[in-house]
């Protein structure tokens, strides 16, 4: 907090991060102005009344107050170069994100997570199970809980969700471990390739004792230092030390080198996809000495986020799954293979997708639809990309017109599934009020019937 003192403080951003920000530094003394490029901000009106000794600049970039400033704490949502800011911003000038600033603040242990999917799964339950085991955990990140609010002097450990973005200015970070889930195509409209944001997904090993890699998924960990302590999970057998699943008459365990933990039926969260976020937990909590026996134990009380492949009650046999999280490719793989095992021989599985691709390439999805889909409704801005894919699709205009029409095709035993592989933000606020509406048209329809 030192290097902060008597220095000119900008904070760019006006949204979780930025009011988290001002909320940090005005507790601490320190001095801010904020600017948001945008002049419509949820939080203008609270910025006003809780900080008003706190300049805030609305609806475009103030270049003077950028140039002059000593050190800038960004927003991650905030593309630097994109907005022309990087030419504008002085060589000398910090430029930080809350998360740098929150580990240059704490000395407690962390367990980083990143990764295009299965990030909120995995740090709920990493949370989760350090709770059960007694411990006082500091959940935050990208999880939409601002780090600096989680600062406290009695957490016994941090378990944090890092994006890509957050990545892009996090220096300084000594996590006690630290895993890369998977990548696969994701906000490539703001990281262009595919190299580029794994690059920035994997920068998150060299800020961590132990890198905890998914065998699976070789470019996940390709840039791993050969000296780094390394601990993998992945879906096949593990070498001692590591974690695996060994499958044995038509049984799979989640396992510990030879030692087998759990039967995964047993699980609450179904899908391979899941088996191997579980894994990842056991290796995150494993790094940080946490004992393996009762991290599988307290696995059964926790039954998974909303909006995640989510089983949405209804009176008509068919099975409704909300799965509005799927905001890429993967997270739509993921969930149409995690379905099969649970079709019946006569039944077909139904999607509902489409929104903004954020510049994803969809072919990825193509056999499993062709394969796997029966019956495909698409919407918004990329809808029509992804009914490129498949002969049997249709587009719509809304999300409650694509329940619809699945309803009138679906029989008994079907699954309907939302897993859009696209952000929400061209039709609706964010991921779960799509989710919501999704929620609302399905019970509409039961109380209609
Ligand atoms: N803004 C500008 N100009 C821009 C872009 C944004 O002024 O060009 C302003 C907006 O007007 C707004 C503010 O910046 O007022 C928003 O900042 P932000 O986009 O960084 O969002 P926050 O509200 O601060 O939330 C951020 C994360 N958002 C993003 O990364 C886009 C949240 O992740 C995170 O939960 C929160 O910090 C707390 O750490 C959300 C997200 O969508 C859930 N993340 C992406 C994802 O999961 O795929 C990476
Ligand atoms: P994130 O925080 O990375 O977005 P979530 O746990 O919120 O991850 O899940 C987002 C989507 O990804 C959901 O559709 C979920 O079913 C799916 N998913 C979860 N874990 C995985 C995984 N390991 N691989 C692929 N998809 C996954």
């Amino acid at each position: 907090l030192a290097e902060l003192k008597n220095k000119r403080i900008l904070v760019l951003g006006a949204g979780l991060t930025g009011m988290s920000c001002v909320k940090f530094l005005t507790q601490h003394h320190l001095n801010c102005q904020v600017n948001d490029s945008r002049r419509n901000v949820t939080n203008a009106e609270l910025f006003a009344q809780n900080y008003p000794q706190c300049q805030l600049v609305l609806g475009q970039w103030d270049k003077e107050m950028i140039r002059l400033a000593q050190v800038i704490i960004t927003s991650p949502g905030i593309d630097l170069a994109a907005q022309g800011l990087t030419e504008i911003i002085s060589d000398s000038t910090k430029v930080i994100g809350d998360v740098e600033l929150f580990c240059q603040l704490t000395d407690k242990p962390i367990l980083a997570v990143t990764g295009s999917n299965g990030k909120s799964t995995v740090v709920s339950l990493l949370a989760h199970v350090g709770q059960k085991l007694g411990l006082n955990i500091g959940l935050g990140g990208n999880i939409g809980l601002p780090v600096l609010e989680q600062l406290a002097n009695d957490v016994d450990c941090y378990v944090l969700e890092l994006s890509s973005f957050q990545l892009e200015t996090i220096e300084s970070m000594q996590a006690v471990a630290a895993a890369v889930l998977n990548v696969s195509d994701d906000h490539l409209d703001r990281h262009k390739t595919l190299q580029s944001y794994n690059e920035i997904k994997q920068k998150v090993y060299r800020l961590a004792k132990t890198a905890v890699i998914n065998r699976d998924q070789p470019i996940s960990h390709s840039e791993v230092a050969d000296e780094q302590t390394v601990t993998s999970f992945g879906s096949d057998p593990a070498e001692s030390g590591h974690f695996g699943i060994i499958t044995e008459n038509s049984k799979s365990y989640l396992a510990f080198g030879e030692q087998r933990l759990i039967d995964v039926t047993e699980l609450p969260l179904a899908g391979q996809h899941n088996a191997l976020n579980y894994l990842a937990v056991l290796a995150l909590g494993h790094s940080a000495g946490w004992p393996i026996t009762e991290m599988v134990n307290a696995f059964v009380s926790f039954t998974g986020l909303p909006h995640r492949c989510q089983r949405v009650p209804s009176k008509d046999d068919i099975c409704w799954i909300n799965d509005s999280k799927a905001t890429n490719v993967g997270a739509t793989l993921a969930a149409i293979n995690g379905l099969a095992p649970m079709l019946g021989a006569n039944n077909k599985l139904i999607l509902l997708a489409g929104g903004d691709g954020k510049g994803a390439d969809f072919s990825p999805l193509q056999d499993a639809i062709v394969n796997g889909v029966a019956q495909l409704f698409t919407l918004g801005k990329d809808g029509e990309k992804i009914a490129a894919l498949s002969a049997k699709a249709q587009q719509v205009a809304d999300l409650p017109m694509a329940v619809k029409l699945a309803r009138q095709c679906a029989v008994a035993g079907d699954i309907v599934l939302l897993s859009p592989a696209c952000a929400s933000i061209d039709m609706f606020k964010n991921f779960a009020e799509r989710g919501q509406v999704f929620i609302d048209a399905v019970t509409a329809l039961q109380e209609a019937s």
